[in-house]
């Protein structure tokens, strides 16, 4: 066990993260669209929380086809957002409450809207030209057979230059040249941009697929045809040569050193890939010379059980121990909700609250994950995600069956409804006649902030007390963890210690999360501890020489 002092970790080894989708957020100027000011209105209640860290969807300018993740302007605010003048005030609204703020950056590529783009497309000898990907076609074919991240050749053609340019990602997304020197430095200055104006931090979207092949090779191909969030094997290709190239865990280390160029205070980097764990641990440098931190979205996917969330910080701790650290997410922008997931039980939604703000890593918390929101049923064919309309062929019963069979949801509209803030018409979003951007999901009235803040049982509560225990409790925040395998613990108990030196002396928090369907009681292996935290009300599991827990509890023991 480490026994050093742990305490003295840099902030985002220690932090929680929210991440907010602003459009959805709050509308403060009856446009039924999220807004800066409407976040800026609302950030009382995310300290209130005791949130530490907010990361932003992006709210650069887009023509708002990918809803932001297709930027026309890296150091601008979209106009429906709002305007410099009021990002720098939430900055320093962020600040002035003792929390930090990521920003998400989009560097794999830009709007086909971009300046550089219409200039790069507009002939074959326009400066800009190499700033994208162009190539020649194989007489009506394209370039290879590589396929975007969502199925498809990623190769699209433009009549006027009579060549073929690579999209990573949307059609209308893309990908930047960074084998061209002039964009690099182009993007480090807009990351030093943000850096300047006391940014804390960037999620780096689809950081895997900054890099391809420069021979352009063809990809093997695969048996898999299902994505998965450890494989990049996936549409029946093995996608070696167009993700995860080797050249990008060096772009990582190039990044990192504009980061460390502003270390007061430090900063950090999140980077979303999707590989299998030898490879993530790539991202982040042999030396912790990379990313600070990755997403590790096998938790996505992981069933509500105690042996298979042990074994996940098992294989977590083997991977990123010290000095790196695991990242813990259940839903995000892209995914299906947590809750949802779950089958919409709030007590195990609570347990699972209990775990993510106990283990050893960095916690992301998605909006409305602490009021219970849900991913509504949304219909395909109406869906405004352009990755969802992508697949608006596919009969619908196809979609609902995979969300009941496979719990996963491709109309990511479903993930992005407005932010429940009472049982008002519209949740509170936005005023009773304005139509929000996409529908409320209709559990908003027993679902949401202002319900949830009067009951003491309420997930959000839940959330409270616990995300406050981890605040002030250097064991849960910054401690070692440790499996505690005991005999005498039944094996539906889900049961680590973390520690950590305070002033000297070994402070321990005992986990102990019931996930069986019966409550259960088995000998205290801890003398002397005392109760801090429960999923339940009025819980008091320590009875005489045993523990007492109810099905689906969590509670922290301290000593
Ligand atoms: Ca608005
Ligand atoms: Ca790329």
């Amino acid at each position: 066990m480490i026994k050093q002092e742990r305490s003295n970790l840099p902030w985002w080894k220690k932090t929680v993260v929210y991440q907010l989708y602003p459009r959805s957020f709050f509308d403060s100027n009856g446009d039924g669209i999220g807004d800066l000011k409407g976040i800026i209105l609302k950030l009382d209640y995310l300290q209130d929380l005791d949130i530490e860290t907010i990361w932003f969807s992006p709210f650069f300018t887009s023509p708002q086809r990918d809803f932001g993740y297709d930027v026309t302007d890296f150091k601008g605010i979209d106009l429906q957002y709002g305007d410099m003048n009021l990002c720098d005030k939430l900055i320093d609204e962020i600040h002035k409450r003792d929390m930090k703020i990521v920003l998400d950056l989009v560097l794999n590529h830009t709007s086909d809207q971009h300046p550089w783009f219409i200039e790069s497309r507009s002939c074959r000898d326009n400066p800009k030209r190499d700033w994208y990907i162009w190539m020649d076609g194989k007489g009506k074919n394209p370039p290879n057979n590589w396929r975007s991240l969502i199925g498809g050749s990623g190769w699209h053609y433009d009549t006027k230059t009579d060549q073929w340019y690579w999209a990573q990602f949307l059609p209308f997304q893309p990908d930047l040249n960074y084998r061209n020197p002039e964009v690099k430095e182009t993007m480090f200055d807009i990351v030093r941009f943000w850096l300047r104006k006391k940014i804390d931090g960037f999620r780096l979207d689809i950081i895997d697929a900054i890099y391809e092949d420069s021979e352009f090779r063809n990809n093997p191909p695969s048996l898999k045809f299902i994505p998965s969030d450890t494989s990049i094997k996936r549409f029946f290709m093995d996608s070696k040569y167009s993700l995860d190239h080797p050249d990008t865990f060096e772009f990582v280390k190039e990044l990192r050193l504009v980061m460390d160029e502003f270390d007061n205070p430090p900063r950090f980097l999140v980077g979303e890939v999707i590989a299998d764990m030898e490879t993530l641990v790539k991202y982040c440098g042999e030396q912790a010379d990379g990313l600070h931190t990755v997403f590790l979205f096998k938790t996505l996917r992981t069933p509500h059980k105690a042996n298979i969330m042990k074994e996940l910080i098992q294989t977590f701790e083997k991977y990123l121990s010290e000095p790196f650290i695991p990242t813990w997410v259940f839903s995000n922008h892209d995914r299906m909700r947590r809750i949802t997931r779950l089958g919409n039980g709030i007590e195990k939604g609570k347990l699972h609250t209990a775990f993510q703000l106990t283990v050893h890593g960095v916690p992301y918390i998605y909006y409305g994950e602490e009021i219970g929101m849900e991913s509504p049923k949304l219909l395909q064919k109406e869906s405004l995600d352009e990755m969802a309309l992508k697949y608006k062929w596919i009969p619908q019963f196809v979609f609902d069956l995979i969300r009941k069979i496979g719990v996963e949801s491709f109309n990511r509209d479903e993930q992005r409804t407005p932010m429940q803030w009472n049982a008002s018409p519209n949740a509170g979003f936005c005023l009773p006649n304005v139509s929000p951007w996409l529908p409320v999901t209709p559990s908003y009235k027993e679902r949401n902030v202002d319900i949830e803040q009067n009951d003491p049982d309420s997930l959000l509560n839940c959330y409270k007390r616990f995300l406050k225990a981890r605040k002030e409790t250097p064991a849960l925040n910054s401690g070692s963890i440790e499996i505690l395998d005991l005999k005498s613990i039944p094996k539906y108990i889900l049961s680590y210690v973390r520690t950590s030196l305070v002033k000297g002396s070994e402070q321990k928090a005992f986990i102990f999360l019931n996930f069986g369907k019966k409550n259960a009681s088995f000998k205290n292996p801890i003398k002397d501890a005392k109760f801090l935290v429960s999923t339940h009300v009025k819980s008091n599991p320590i009875i005489e020489d045993n523990i007492v827990l109810n099905s689906q509890e969590g509670i922290v023991l301290l000593k």
